[in-house]
């Protein structure tokens, strides 16, 4: 570098089309006002008028009033989405520069993963997590891996202590030949057996044996659900378990399995040191609220500050290995940025799912958040952190406020020193995991992850950013962390219910993004947030236009304007630019055409069902009244269930309320439209008798249209991922009902 240049560590990239997309939105807003006025006016005009046909216009007054809450509402949120749409960048780190510059004062880097639960996250998924960002291409000397185990399992550390030997042949394996993806598991997979006679194939062999070795132990024991005697006669660290009575009852368990600056036993089969590697089970006690994620996180954050000290943090879910080695060096890049560097204070990837299937059933893929609004939001100052898959800065993790005048220093004066030896260290840090130790602190209040909602990691990032910090967001073509989507419909439902829940409740808490961040974050930013957190308001919106058009329909009532009016171009505009936009967006993100099909299918089921849920829940407990039970989303799936998951069939498999929600809005909307089938052959005229109701037709059709699957789950299915008869005849009974009773009023 000469004297006086600067060449940055990153760029960042405007993205293309900006100027025709703004158009197009501006367009559209213009369109949406139409719609807003034409119902405004006639409102208006049945008020006035109450000459003719009083009582059947009062009545209908509602229906439109409806309507035009509903479209306000539809307008609104389209707005708030905007925000994410109008200025999209792109990010791209040099780390041949950082290299150069850095290699010799890299920071050190700690690395946590959490897991809750062996049944869900089975111990195998999680060791082979462990072993990807054990395996990073980054001095091993600077690098520290933490398991934090919130179900306290024996089974989960005894599967972390064969990983902790499998790594000293697995990582100097990885480095030697330069594999890629260094989760074992995802690398063996991508091997096709062949009789390969080079080096790389006779260690391959050599290493498979020793994976499957391990795998078959680790396994036998979880079916078990014991530890082999053996292992643990061997290794002191289980003794920990004496005092264990439950997993919401027992002691801090803390065991620092390697430490890379303990000589004797921490290197690898070539004499090279290891990662540091910790396992940690906070203590538990009934009487203290354990906080869920944010409270492990926050454990960790206490614990890694005293044995490694990391600047930077990574936070993985036990879900998501890691697919590129050198995403470390990729990230640093953000942080040690001589200029820009400073405020960001992290930098998030997207959240990638291996198990999505091509046609993505279940829309599980998320494209349009992670390669379109992300990016959006990169813009306004930052993404928002989203719990895994994100690098922070230790002080700004801590609630430290970011000022103009601070640099952040990578060289440390005060190196953390092993004091005596590992046992001490140990006995040290399990008091700072102990229960006790946050009563009268600001942990979960301005230190460390946020406590008191379902969705910590939100309010976290968004507290950061209101301290001052930036965040970025790196998605590179190749992701840098792959995890598993569910594979049912109930667990997609599920999922998408607790999520908008907890954004949901965001808003309304003291951390709101719309009147706590205001004026502290920009207001583009402030939008997205709030787009997100409404997620669940959508719900009434999506139900009314569901019900009430095709409702009407039967009666053969208008409620939108007839196809020769004039006022029917703005609807037509909306409805046809929003399809046609969404459907390029969609697939110039790489999706293909039947997965935006089968987003749009999701994207309704979620608003109709999971929301609706999420919303009621929420406002259920604003009145004290608890909350609707649905079990936790599994990360395991079947035999049976995952074959027809590849084959792209959707599954159902249980009864839930959330499917005769849908099962019933499916029916009603058959049943009115094979009435409109039936009237337009029988009548005369045809279906020139429906110019006038031609938009409901179409809506009508439309949900017909996309519930072809249900229709299939509910009467043409023999499998066992059918929808149940029970859900068929509750769902058929009502809707029925409901189809019925406008012919009877
Ligand atoms: C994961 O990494 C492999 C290289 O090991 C790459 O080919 C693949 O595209 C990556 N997956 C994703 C989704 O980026
Ligand atoms: C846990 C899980 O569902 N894994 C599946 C992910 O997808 C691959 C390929 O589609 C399957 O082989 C796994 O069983």
């Amino acid at each position: 570098m000469e004297r006086g240049e600067y060449y940055p560590l990153f760029e960042t990239k405007m993205g293309r089309g900006r100027v025709v997309y703004r158009l197009f939105a501006i367009s559209l807003f213009v369109a949406i006002c139409l719609i807003w006025l034409h119902r405004f006016n006639h409102i208006i005009t049945i008020t006035t008028n109450h000459t003719q046909q009083e009582e059947e216009d009062d009545r209908g007054i509602w229906v439109w009033l409806g309507l035009l809450a509903a479209e306000l509402w539809f307008g609104f949120y389209w707005i708030l989405t905007q925000a994410f749409r109008w200025n999209p960048v792109f990010r791209h780190p040099f780390k041949n520069r950082l290299s150069q510059r850095y290699e010799h004062m890299l920071p050190e880097v700690d690395i946590f993963v959490c897991t809750a639960d062996p049944e869900i996250e089975p111990p195998m998924m999680v060791i082979n997590t462990v072993l990807s960002v054990m395996a990073y291409d980054y001095p091993t000397e600077k690098l520290s891996v933490y398991l934090s185990d919130d179900g306290g399992s024996e089974i989960t550390f005894y599967a972390l202590l064969e990983a902790s030997n499998f790594a000293k042949s697995w990582i100097p394996f990885c480095k030697r030949f330069k594999i890629e993806p260094r989760s074992p598991a995802a690398y063996f997979n991508t091997i096709i057996d062949s009789a390969d006679t080079t080096n790389l194939g006779h260690e391959l062999v050599a290493i498979k044996k020793l994976y499957n070795e391990m795998e078959r132990r680790i396994e036998d024991a979880t079916k078990l659900k014991r530890v082999p005697k053996e292992a643990r006669l061997k290794h002191g660290g289980f003794s920990q378990w004496d005092s264990y009575t439950s997993k919401r009852d027992h002691d801090t368990i803390l065991q620092i399995i390697l430490h890379n600056k303990d000589p004797n036993n921490s290197k690898d089969v070539h004499g090279f040191i290891l990662p540091t590697l910790v396992y940690l089970s906070r203590e538990k006690r009934p009487q203290y609220h354990h906080n869920f994620k944010a409270g492990a996180m926050n454990s960790l954050l206490r614990v890694s500050s005293i044995i490694s000290n990391g600047k930077v943090i990574l936070n993985v879910d036990c879900d998501m290995y890691s697919n590129n080695s050198e995403t470390i060096r990729d990230v640093l890049c953000f942080f040690m940025d001589e200029k820009k560097g400073h405020q960001i204070g992290f930098v998030q990837s997207p959240q990638i799912f291996e198990n999505v299937t091509k046609n993505d059933i279940y829309g599980n893929a998320l494209l349009a958040i992670s390669e379109v609004e992300f990016h959006g939001a990169d813009s306004w100052g930052g993404p928002m952190y989203i719990g895994t898959g994100c690098f922070h800065k230790r002080e700004s993790l801590c609630g430290m406020k970011f000022s103009g005048e601070y640099k952040h220093k990578w060289k440390s004066e005060n190196d953390l020193f092993i004091e005596g030896n590992l046992q001490e260290l140990e006995e040290k840090a399990k008091g700072l995991a102990n229960c006790s130790y946050e009563e009268n602190t600001q942990w979960g209040k301005e230190m460390g992850l946020k406590y008191g909602c379902p969705v910590e990691d939100v309010i976290t990032g968004l507290s950061m950013q209101i301290n001052g910090w930036k965040s970025v967001y790196y998605n590179p073509p190749r992701k840098p962390f792959l995890g598993i989507a569910p594979t049912s419909l109930l667990e997609v439902l599920i999922q998408h219910k607790r999520w908008s829940e907890g954004d949901f409740q965001i808003l309304l808490s003291k951390y709101s993004p719309a009147w706590h961040a205001f004026g502290k974050i920009p207001l583009g930013l402030q939008m997205g947030y709030c787009s997100y957190c409404l997620w669940a308001a959508n719900c009434l919106a999506t139900l009314y236009y569901s019900i009430i058009p095709s409702f009407y329909l039967i009666k053969g009532i208008s409620l939108f304007p007839k196809i020769s009016s004039c006022w029917f171009i703005p609807f037509a505009y909306v409805i046809i630019g929003e399809t046609v936009y969404s459907l390029l967006e969609f697939l110039l993100c790489g999706g293909t055409f039947k997965g935006w099909w089968n987003e749009q299918r999701i994207w309704l089921y979620k608003r109709t069902s999971s929301y609706l849920y999420a919303l009621s829940d929420t406002i259920l407990k604003l009145f004290g009244f608890s909350d609707s039970a649905f079990t936790i989303t599994a990360k395991v799936s079947q035999e049976e269930v995952s074959k027809r998951h590849e084959k792209e069939i959707m599954e159902f498999g249980t009864s839930s309320p959330l499917f005769t929600i849908l099962a019933t809005l499916a029916l009603f909307n058959l049943f009115c439209f094979l009435n409109v089938l039936k009237d337009a052959i029988l009548r005369d005229g045809g279906f020139g008798a429906y110019e006038k109701l031609g938009l409901q037709v179409i809506l009508c059709g439309f949900l017909v249209l996309i519930n072809l699957p249900l229709y299939q789950g509910l009467f043409l299915r023999k499998d066992s991922g059918k929808l149940p008869s029970s859900v068929a005849l509750k769902s058929s009974t009502l809707a029925l009902a409901l189809f019925l009773s406008y012919i009877f009023v």
